[in-house]
């Protein structure tokens, strides 16, 4: 139980580490994004999925992490 949620984590800390990383590129000027959406436009073509599902992945891995911290630390 304890090595599925600190997979959690990590995916949880690596996933918005991207989204944080694809802001940074932007708005910095270091990547093209012609649309101003914050998204690389070179990643956009390759993992726009990634991006579009970006509430539901966020919305899932917090649901994730709770239910996993609840059940690691119940109150
Ligand atoms: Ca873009």
């Amino acid at each position: 139980m304890n090595e599925v949620l600190i997979t959690t984590v990590f995916i949880v800390i690596l996933v918005s580490g991207v989204y944080f990383y694809a802001g940074y590129l932007t708005k910095t000027g270091k990547a093209e994004d012609a649309d101003g959406n914050l998204i690389p436009d070179e990643w956009e073509e390759k993992f726009g999925w990634f991006f579009s599902a970006k509430g539901l992945i966020m919305f899932t891995l917090g649901l994730l992490l709770g239910y996993l911290l609840g059940n690691q630390f119940p109150i």
